[in-house]
């Protein structure tokens, strides 16, 4: 050991190599970190002091991958994607990293033999619920598909103190709880306070004369500190770790002693507090925006944070701003990120003082953006009067993209007003806004919707101007989901089925799946099959028993609705079905005998604002408990909505399902992913022709997918025609029986009030034709039925749907992006 390590010392330069990956080298690692990260021995330590231990273990294995990937991206310089998100729900990390780094079996061995159970030390660890549903997932998903395809990528995001909030039921209403989900500290990350970027906030903006140029710059009220937390996202057992960097808030000056001195304690740390707030918790909403200025400032701050980080840490000083698009894309998951646009003008025109022309020919090069909705109502608008305030320079480039914009659409389309009006970046009404996702369609070099159908309505429907004026610019890259996460981890037995079949390539490769088409015609893989869901069904059990209490029986369907409460997603379509098969048999219309014995299963988290959805948890949860206090359907029908659906959660439901609901009203779902994870783990799909139930119906084939329902087109027509709810509970006996019962109080004590609200919300607006969709799906439901009475049949169109749709792989949804947006290869 030189007494003197130069920095270009390999020492200096390379990392220190990873401890033997051995049961002893594990066992010393774990102790060491036992000993010296938690300051305890293993007699006197802690579940949680082990847990922590163990993660570090798992940490240093990755480290010396992490940081040789960390050199040789800055020394190669191949062209990488930021992927900006206000979401990641990562879930949890653990199995994740000791899955990539290949150290399960180690580990598990290791810890034995310091008489540790590996499964106690996995129920310590808390779920990062930095995210609300599929956007947040996806961007978690995507992450673990760059670093396993060795694509240089950074993820972008907020490193808020609380998550998406506990969910729990207080006689079965939704309540919330924060998730302190950083209480205990989390060994997954790294502090760079070191790192941390100044980020404006307020002010005004001037013009000067800068050597007889006129330019403009940004005078700020006041900054916070952003402080950057790395996480480790390391590739399937190929060496790589890529980075997921997340911002948190701090005041530049958190303790103002003289105000303290004058004895004004609460002034004195209100800057903090201030800061802090930005990044303190995510906004529960997942369709709604409520327009609030703290996230407009969250978003703001972790662009504004990441773009000065790209600048600062990605590319060296004296780099030739005309050749950014060679070296960086900013992939805009929805709205959320897109005030990065004028911050990255901003950064180019005032800070490195380009020409606006050039800097704007470079912005469209540098960004690309994926809408995840088809609601109007989420596509986010901010009032030009908050956006003025807190980003004054912001709204004065905005404005001036959008007048070039304007000039451009003047030219192609002549002088007709409306159009100009209905595509301006800037609406009108209500009040005069900044329509965000107009901005991004403008600036982005690509616009891509999540599912072929979506991709469609977004070129028709959504965005019809926009599609003319831009011939190309819009696509489609249809969703995926990891198969690290959602196959071999969360269903080990059907992973040592697939593998004794195929081999381990289909984890990195699931096209590959495609080969057991032929098992399904094999009797003996059948049994086998079948015997993995019924094994999935029995955990599945074990785990709801522990965690609520409930007990799922044997040889019951398992019929499941897994995904955020939402109108469109239509759980009162499922509500329905449930209550008209339960009045059938409590009023003798269906020989009890005759019903397919099915337990029910929900998990769905309500917006806290969205006071419908609440509601229907509520009925929801009081049609289970009379369902399943009722001895005429003993048995035969129970209902389970175990609270807090997370991905943790999801990880035990899915590979357990049978049926997998996917009912929402055709033109509504952007894609879903939820769908492509229960296929995949040989559930069959009960759905609509909305998102990607599409593309799922098409590669597994119409004999193994229960379709239902009015098509997009079919949606309109009705739309147009006017429709009226009320005519389809006339028309339709059944129907009529299960309202009344719900209106006539039967699951809320007789109290008719208390679910009033949702059934002459069915009857009289519908917006989501629940009501017509109705018969078709208790008609496939039926089907459903007749299906599952043949096991067989069932399990061999299982075994087709995961065959079928390998092409789900969140690594192929890579490979589209690349190819048809950021033309970025998996460097070296
Ligand atoms: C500002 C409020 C807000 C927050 C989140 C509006 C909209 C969102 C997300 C876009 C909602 C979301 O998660 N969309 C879902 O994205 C998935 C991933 O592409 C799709 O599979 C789902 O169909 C879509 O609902």
């Amino acid at each position: 050991m030189p007494d003197h390590l130069h920095p270009t010392h390999p020492l200096a330069l390379a990392p220190v190599a990873a401890p033997p990956s051995t049961v002893d080298g594990f066992v010393r690692e774990f102790l060491l970190n036992l000993n010296s990260g938690r300051g305890v021995t293993l007699s006197n330590a802690s579940a949680t002091d082990k847990y922590f231990a163990l993660a570090h273990t798992v940490r240093d294995y990755l480290m010396a991958r992490w940081l040789e990937d960390l050199r040789r991206q800055r020394e190669v310089q191949d062209k990488g994607v930021a992927y900006l998100s206000a979401e990641y729900l990562l879930g949890r990390q653990l199995d994740n990293n000791l899955l990539a780094s290949g150290l399960s079996e180690i580990a598990e061995e290791a810890l034995a033999a310091c008489g540790i159970d590996l499964d106690v030390l996995r129920q310590q660890e808390v779920e990062p619920g930095l995210g609300n549903g599929g956007l947040g997932r996806l961007a978690a998903c995507f992450i673990d598909s760059l670093a396993t395809m060795g694509v240089p990528n950074v993820g972008y995001g907020i490193r808020y103190e609380y998550g998406i909030f506990r969910q729990t039921f207080v006689d079965g209403q939704q309540a919330e709880q924060p998730d302190a989900w950083l209480s205990l500290g989390s060994p997954w990350e790294f502090a760079h306070p070191e790192g941390a970027q100044t980020i404006a906030f307020g002010g005004h903006t001037e013009t000067y004369d800068d050597e007889g140029v006129p330019r403009s710059r940004w005078i700020p009220a006041w900054n916070v500190q952003a402080v950057p937390y790395n996480y480790m996202v390391p590739g399937y057992q190929n060496g790589r770790v890529n980075t997921l960097r997340l911002w948190s808030a701090v005041a530049t000056n958190s303790f103002d002693l003289r105000v303290f001195n004058s004895g004004d304690y609460e002034e004195a740390v209100r800057a903090q507090t201030y800061a802090e707030n930005i990044s303190k918790v995510l906004y529960p909403e997942d369709s709604t925006p409520q327009g609030k200025e703290l996230r407009l400032q969250q978003q703001y701050f972790f662009v504004a944070a990441s773009i000065r980080d790209v600048f600062d840490v990605m590319l060296p000083a004296d780099f030739e701003l005309t050749n950014l698009p060679e070296r960086i894309i900013f992939q805009l998951n929805d709205t959320h990120p897109v005030i990065a646009v004028p911050e990255f003008m901003r950064v180019l025109v005032d800070e490195k003082k380009m020409d606006w022309d050039a800097a704007w020919a470079v912005t469209q090069q540098c960004f690309a953006y994926t809408c995840h909705t088809l609601l109007p109502e989420a596509l986010e608008v901010w009032p030009v009067e908050l956006l003025g305030r807190l980003l004054p320079r912001h709204l004065e480039i905005i404005y001036r993209i959008n007048e070039d914009f304007l000039v451009a659409v003047r030219e192609k389309f002549g002088d007709d007003e409306m159009r100009i009006r209905d595509m301006s970046i800037i609406g009108e009404h209500p009040v005069r806004s900044v329509r965000m996702a107009y901005l991004a369609t403008v600036a982005g070099a690509k616009v891509n919707g999540v599912a072929e159908l979506h991709s469609q309505l977004l070129r028709d429907k959504v965005l019809p101007d926009f599609n003319e004026f831009y011939p190309g610019k819009f696509i489609n890259v249809t969703n995926g989901v990891t198969p690290r996460r959602f196959v071999r981890l969360s269903n080990p037995s059907l992973s040592g089925l697939i593998t004794d079949a195929l081999g381990t390539g289909w984890v990195t490769d699931l096209e590959r799946l495609r080969e057991l088409e032929a098992y399904a015609e094999d009797p003996e893989f059948r049994t086998q099959f079948a015997e993995v869901k019924a094994a999935n069904k029995r955990l599945l059990s074990d785990v709801l028993r522990e965690r609520d209490g409930f007990e799922v029986s044997d040889g019951h369907m398992l019929d499941v609705m897994v995904k955020r409460l939402h109108e469109y997603k239509r759980q009162m379509l499922k509500v329905l079905h449930i209550v008209t098969t339960y009045e059938g048999i409590i009023s003798g219309r269906v020989a009890v005998g005759d019903v397919q014995p099915r337990t029910f299963i929900f998990g769905a988290k309500a917006a806290p604002g969205y006071v419908m959805a609440k509601r229907i948890i509520h009925l929801i949860n009081a049609v289970g408990s009379v369902v399943n206090n009722d001895p005429r359907v003993e048995g035969k029908l129970k209902v389970l909505f175990p609270p807090n659906y997370n991905v943790t959660l999801a990880e035990r439901v899915i590979p357990a399902a049978d049926l997998s609901e996917q009912i929402s009203l055709a033109g509504k779902e952007a894609s879903g992913t939820g769908n492509m994870k229960f296929a995949l783990n040989g559930a069959l799909t009960i759905g609509t022709d909305d998102g990607a139930n599409v593309e799922i119906r098409e590669l597994v084939g119409d004999d193994n997918f229960f379709l239902f329902g009015m098509s997009e087109p079919e949606v309109e027509s009705l739309w147009a025609k006017g429709y009226k709810p009320s005519s389809f509970y006339n028309a339709d006996s059944g129907l009529r029986r299960s309202l009344d019962l719900i209106a006539a109080g039967a699951f809320s004590g007789g109290d008719r009030s208390m679910f009033e609200p949702i059934v002459s919300n069915l009857l009289y607006d519908d917006r989501f034709m629940v009501l017509a969709d109705y018969s078709a799906y208790i008609g496939a439901q039926a089907k459903v039925d007749a299906a599952y009475a043949d096991q067989d049949a069932w399990t061999r169109s299982a075994i087709l749907n995961v065959a079928r749709c390998g092409y789900f792989s969140s690594d192929r949804s890579m490979r589209d992006y690349i190819e048809r947006i950021w033309h970025t290869a998996p460097s070296f």
